[in-house]
């Protein structure tokens, strides 16, 4: 009787499914392995020459890495003149010179929620040295307008035909400036100076933000904290929390901005160190998952446990030791407050810290002594205002046990020190990106930290492990609404099925990554649920993203399906609705019970049992049972209806 019942009852779910296939939204081709064989785990590998140096980079298309440099005397030429930007791709390692036509030194960037790519401001025109040209319009030796007040934007291709163009220019100039994605796709551009130098003054401070695009009549709007947290408040660590409010940090301060109503509220000062430019932390916003309910907390490691006053070029800076502590804050709680958490094995300033799609978190590049900057002083390292490069990469556990969430077990060092102006990026296959840095005024080969164009990657330890492919993954994930499948084949599982309760479908943006920050990194996990068949072989019913695009602000991002620590290789999708505009949010359809069919190796032909945790005593086949027949019953009434 109940195969029966179920075989009437998956013969409803197959007409009702077949029956709505025609609004089945599109998916992505299933990802395959990586192209690489036999990469060196948890090593460096040299691969290829960024030809302008890696002072910017985003992840533009699933094969291209985009490089954006400062003026200066790269030897590869465009237009008749050095690049100072790049496209590189991932499958040739060969980088082609672009030209981004004003000055983006020291710019900000970001992707808007239709894939367009922003970089805002920069630095004046400049001749040999970084010494301000004779000419703002171009012409002269780099033939590089002025870029203070720039806004340049990319729509990202493989190959040569996309191209930097200019759009109307910001309100100010803006040296140093924070580009946060909002809930709509617009950019919030906040900060910078006019003229740059190793930090900010009130002589030369822009304490606005404004938005892009702006909206008929739109003024920037002035702020108080960026006022009150001179000298270290460029390039201030930002993120659109869940809340919608923006969380703010710089020197030593904290608040949360709500940018509709330009109301700032204070929140406790940072603690053990200044983490922004040019002490220069590593930051991230953690993973958000319905473990913990998508709530933000916000990590902050290393940096330079510096004076608000001591940001001044008559002492030694390089040889000052950097900060070991990491701290993290709660933000969108009640009362939050910075809370301590595991040290650095070792002082870092500009320790990058990139999140793996496992939720581990590897800290790259940096020094063990100074700060980011850099000067013609007599005690500069060169003109390096950082020394004792930290060539060690050290992965953060957030499931190890306090104490023990930091390691480098399977680590070797690089051989290429990074520190100011380096970066680093996740890739799709889950390595990382490394390259840049250059602490000198322009092209520099004489001086200790020179300027470097060679790029590495970097190997997390599944990287030669047989990846998850899933099939199903939609192209186009919106705010809630309905759940979609994807299915993974007993190989998928290493051949234990068992493994679909150790699986997680992850969200990820990887972002714009300059000067030790990745603006716009962020990982949300998608809620599921699974179907195990008796094959061994698998369906995960995954929920969109949470109704809420401050969570994961629309725009393209990557899926990964992670199955007990080794992830697919990412995807690319869209979030949202692919246009900037307010996005729909739909009420969140409930996922299908966890439900596993026993093997056929158990003696059973089609025994269920729900796995759930909440729901052990119900059996599957009364869910299905149940399911069907309201289906079934679902059917007669629009039948009825229909009549
Ligand atoms: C995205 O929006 C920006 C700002 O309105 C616009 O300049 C750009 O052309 C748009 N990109 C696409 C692909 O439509
Ligand atoms: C999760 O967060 C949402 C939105 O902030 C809140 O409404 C809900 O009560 C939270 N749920 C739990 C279980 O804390
Ligand atoms: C390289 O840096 C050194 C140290 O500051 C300086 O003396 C030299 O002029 C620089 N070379 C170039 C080409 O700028
Ligand atoms: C997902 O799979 C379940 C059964 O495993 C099925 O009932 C449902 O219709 C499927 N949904 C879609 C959108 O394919
Ligand atoms: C048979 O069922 C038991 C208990 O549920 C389980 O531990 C075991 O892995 C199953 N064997 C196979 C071959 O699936
Ligand atoms: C299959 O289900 C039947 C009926 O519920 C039960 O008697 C039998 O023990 C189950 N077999 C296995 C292998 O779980
Ligand atoms: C179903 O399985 C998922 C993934 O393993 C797990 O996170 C979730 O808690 C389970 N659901 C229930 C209701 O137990
Ligand atoms: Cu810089």
């Amino acid at each position: 009787m109940s195969v029966q019942l179920l075989s009437r009852a998956s013969a409803a779910l197959v007409a009702l499914s077949l029956a709505s296939s025609s609004i089945a939204q599109q998916t992505v081709a299933a990802p395959g392995q990586p192209s690489k064989q036999n990469a060196p785990l948890g090593q460096f590998e040299i691969v290829g020459d960024s030809v302008a140096s890696a002072q910017q980079i985003f992840l533009g298309t699933p094969n291209t890495v985009f490089v954006v440099d400062k003026v200066e005397a790269n030897p590869t030429q465009i237009n008749g003149h050095p690049a100072w930007a790049a496209g590189y791709s991932l499958d040739s390692n060969k980088a082609r010179p672009m030209d981004i036509v004003t000055n983006s030194f020291c710019a900000g960037g970001n992707v808007l929620g239709n894939g367009t790519w922003l970089n805002v401001g920069g630095n004046q025109a400049v001749k040999q040295g970084g010494v301000t040209a004779d000419s703002q319009t171009g012409g002269g030796i780099y033939d590089d307008p002025d870029g203070g007040q720039s806004m340049r934007l990319l729509n990202p291709c493989d190959g040569d035909n996309c191209n930097w163009f200019l759009t109307e220019d910001m309100s100010g100039r803006r040296w140093y400036p924070t580009v946060e994605t909002l809930e709509d796709g617009r950019a919030i551009i906040v900060g910078g100076c006019n003229w740059g130098g190793y930090v900010n003054d009130a002589a030369q401070n822009n304490p606005t933000y404004e938005f892009f695009p702006a909206q008929p009549g739109d003024q920037p709007i002035t702020s108080q904290f960026f006022q009150n947290t001179l000298p270290a408040n460029l390039y201030p660590l930002i993120w659109l929390l869940p809340s919608g409010k923006l969380f703010v940090q710089a020197t030593w301060s904290t608040m949360l901005l709500d940018y509709h109503t330009h109301q700032e509220f204070a929140l406790p000062d940072m603690t053990k160190a200044v983490r922004t430019y040019p002490a220069s932390a590593g930051t991230m916003i953690m993973p958000l998952t319905p473990a913990n309910n998508w709530t933000a907390t916000i990590m902050f490691c290393g940096g330079s446990n510096i004076k608000a006053n001591q940001f001044v070029t008559n002492w030694n800076i390089a040889a000052f030791t950097a900060s070991t502590s990491c701290v993290t804050i709660q933000p969108d709680l009640p009362n939050p407050t910075y809370v301590d958490d595991d040290d650095l094995p070792e002082p870092r300033t500009m320790g990058n810290l990139i999140m793996l799609p496992d939720f581990r978190i590897v800290c790259l590049n940096g020094a063990g002594t100074g700060t980011a900057g850099y000067g013609y002083d007599a005690w500069a390292i060169g003109q390096s205002y950082a020394d004792n490069p930290v060539l060690d990469p050290i992965i953060y556990d957030p499931s190890a046990p306090a104490g023990k969430k930091w390691s480098r077990d399977g680590l070797s060092p690089s051989t290429i020190p990074r520190m100011y102006h380096s970066v680093a990026t996740l890739l799709p296959d889950g390595s990382l990106f490394v390259s840049g840095s250059n602490p000198n005024a322009d092209y520099n080969t004489t001086v200790k930290y020179k300027t470097e164009y060679r790029v590495e990657r970097f190997y997390p330890d599944y990287y030669n492990k047989r990846r998850p492919e899933p099939q199903g993954i939609l192209s186009t994930l919106g705010y809630g609404g309905d759940y979609f499948n994807i299915t993974l084949t007993k190989d998928d599982f290493f051949g234990d099925s068992s493994n679909a309760q150790k699986t997680t479908v992850v969200v990820m943006r990887t972002g714009f990554s300059t000067h030790t920050m990745n603006m716009g990194q962020r990982l949300v996990q998608l809620e599921n649920t699974y179907t195990v068949n008796s094959d061994g072989s698998a369906t995960l019913h995954v929920s969109q993203l949470p109704p809420n695009p401050a969570i994961f602000v629309p725009g393209p991002a990557y899926v990964f399906v992670v199955v007990d620590g080794v992830p697919s290789i990412g995807v690319q999708v869209m979030v949202g609705s692919g246009q900037i505009e307010k996005q729909n949010v739909r009420t969140v359809s409930p996922l299908p019970s966890n439900t596993t069919a026993s093997a056929s190796g158990n003696g059973s032909n089609g025994n269920s049992t729900t796995t759930d945790k909440q729901n052990q005593a119900s059996s599957a086949i009364k869910d299905v049972v149940f399911s069907g027949m309201m289906v079934l019953a679902g059917a007669a009434w629009s039948l009825i209806f229909n009549l």
